[in-house]
């Protein structure tokens, strides 16, 4: 059988001491079986970086890494996928800083990537690229003489062609996009807005899911992510009783919880968030002293700008929240930008009474299908849920809201607070069954047979191998 090779920014090579909370290695641990290959950065700076992959082996799995230089790293990571194309792909154009030397950079890396991998690649080895750090790979790893088949999933949203013209290079970006056999999305709306710029910016002809350009063939679809639903469920059940759960759980002295999730990022809504729980406690004073809010966010990406900026707000935000409600005896917010353990936090969702996720726009955003698998059948918490998520395209009995609007979230949660313990239940079966049906298994599965069922047409080697 054809080897799978998995390509993405960050390798989550086991034990790796600093490993982030990102929601990739949690949603392709399937994958991992032996024989497979994980190929992408090490995470380490170093002044002259070989290009021979340094190669660990854990589980049968091989865990090939190459170093940045510091350099590199500042134009590819910071300045062009999270200076430009993380803000471009999540609606804020007023966040795009464009600068051609990270374009540069960006594609220097990825040609790096490419002459790396195809060192240790077999001719009909199948790759499958990650996320937007990776949209020019497909086309330099051919140029490299690879011809087995190619596969890209985009776990962040897509723009239309309106929005994404205002991106400098987006018709590079395009075709380079072009150059894979088989592109994945998470909504079938992100996967019409892929094949209309295709349509609009190159001219290719499009034929459902199927995009014809230049002789070529490429399928376009959508592909929802999921998660582990079974076992996260069962993880919560369990760590509901850990010591840690179990204090906050004491803390909240019979108060209800309301409970977010977040890396600590602007296309996640918190400020628009802890405005709208502000509202909440002064629409509805009933709920004074009723109810605690915990936002865990740990920090991400601090290198960007925008990114340490969205920190100091949310300080001064939660410390008006709080300096306004608060009593002797009674914080209504907390918040840590720690990060939990992954059992801590099953635990947490499962005490908590309200889940919110409100991003401003999320490709499809694993926190909202973790808190519906980690609720109890019994006595169901309820989700709160952004229109702009993706998730919201199939969890549509959670409460949907328009996060841009603090007063909807905060009568959002209020109906949460007062609903009566039947339409819990209701909402909660039907989107536990959705929840468990459209796992992470599935999401690979889905992928990996379609990315299959193209014919490898030519099989020439690799021609740097
Ligand atoms: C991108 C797309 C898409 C968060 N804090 C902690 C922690 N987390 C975990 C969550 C969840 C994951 O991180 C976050 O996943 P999301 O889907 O919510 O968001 P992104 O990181 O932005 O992921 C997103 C995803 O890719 C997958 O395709 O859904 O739209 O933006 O699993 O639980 N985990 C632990 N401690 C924390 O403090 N252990």
């Amino acid at each position: 059988m054809a080897r799978l090779v998995i390509v993405s920014n960050r390798v989550p090579i086991p034990k790796a001491r600093g490993a982030t909370a990102g929601g990739l290695a949690v949603a392709l641990r399937d994958l991992l079986t032996p024989g497979t290959m994980w190929f992408g950065w090490s995470g380490r700076l170093s002044a002259d970086p070989s290009l021979q992959p340094a190669i660990v082996e854990a589980r049968g799995v091989t865990y090939a890494t190459v170093d940045l230089t510091a350099e590199a790293h500042r134009g590819f990571y910071v300045g062009f996928a999270n200076g430009a194309l993380w803000p471009l792909l999540h609606f804020r154009l007023g966040l795009m800083h464009f600068r051609r030397e990270d374009y540069e950079g960006y594609l220097a890396v990825n040609r790096a990537f490419a002459t790396s991998l195809a060192s240790v690649l077999q001719p009909d080895d199948t790759v499958w690229a990650h996320d937007y750090h990776l949209i020019p790979f497909a086309r330099l790893l051919r140029e490299q003489g690879f011809n087995g088949r190619l596969g890209f999933f985009l776990h962040v949203p897509f723009a239309p062609p309106s929005m994404l013209e205002a991106m400098p290079v987006a018709r590079e970006l395009v075709a380079d996009l072009c150059a894979y056999d088989l592109v994945g999305f998470q909504t079938e709306e992100h996967a019409r807005d892929f094949r209309d710029c295709a349509q609009r910016m190159l001219g290719a002809a499009v034929e459902g899911e199927w995009i014809r350009l230049n002789g070529r063939r490429l399928r376009v679809f959508a592909d929802p992510i999921g998660i582990d639903a079974q076992s996260f469920a069962q993880e919560a059940e369990r760590s509901a009783g850990d010591k840690l759960v179990q204090r906050v759980f004491g803390s909240l002295s019979g108060r209800a919880l309301a409970i977010g999730v977040d890396r600590m990022d602007y296309s996640k809504g918190l400020p628009h968030r802890f405005e709208a729980f502000g509202r909440l406690l002064e629409k509805h004073p009933e709920h004074k002293r009723k109810i605690h809010f915990l936002q865990i966010c740990p920090r991400s990406r601090e290198e960007v700008d925008e990114y340490r900026k969205l920190r100091v707000e949310l300080d001064r935000l939660a410390g008006r929240i709080n300096g306004r409600h608060s009593d002797f005896d009674w914080t209504p917010l907390r918040y840590s930008t720690r990060t939990a353990p992954r059992a801590t936090l099953a635990g947490l969702y499962r005490i908590g009474r309200i889940g919110v996720v409100t991003p401003l726009r999320d490709g499809m955003n694993l926190v909202a299908k973790e808190f519906v698998a980690a609720q109890s059948d019994e006595d169901p918490g309820v989700l709160v849920l952004s229109q702009f998520a993706g998730a919201a395209q199939e969890l549509t009995e959670a409460l949907i809201v328009n996060p841009f609007d603090p007063d909807a979230i905060a009568d959002a949660m209020n109906m949460a607070l007062i609903m009566p313990l039947s339409e819990r239940k209701e909402r909660h079966v039907a989107l536990k069954e959705k929840v468990m049906r459209t796992t992470a298994e599935a999401y690979c599965r889905r992928f990996i047979d379609a990315l299959e069922a193209r014919p490898v047409a030519r099989t020439a080697a690799v021609a740097a191998a």
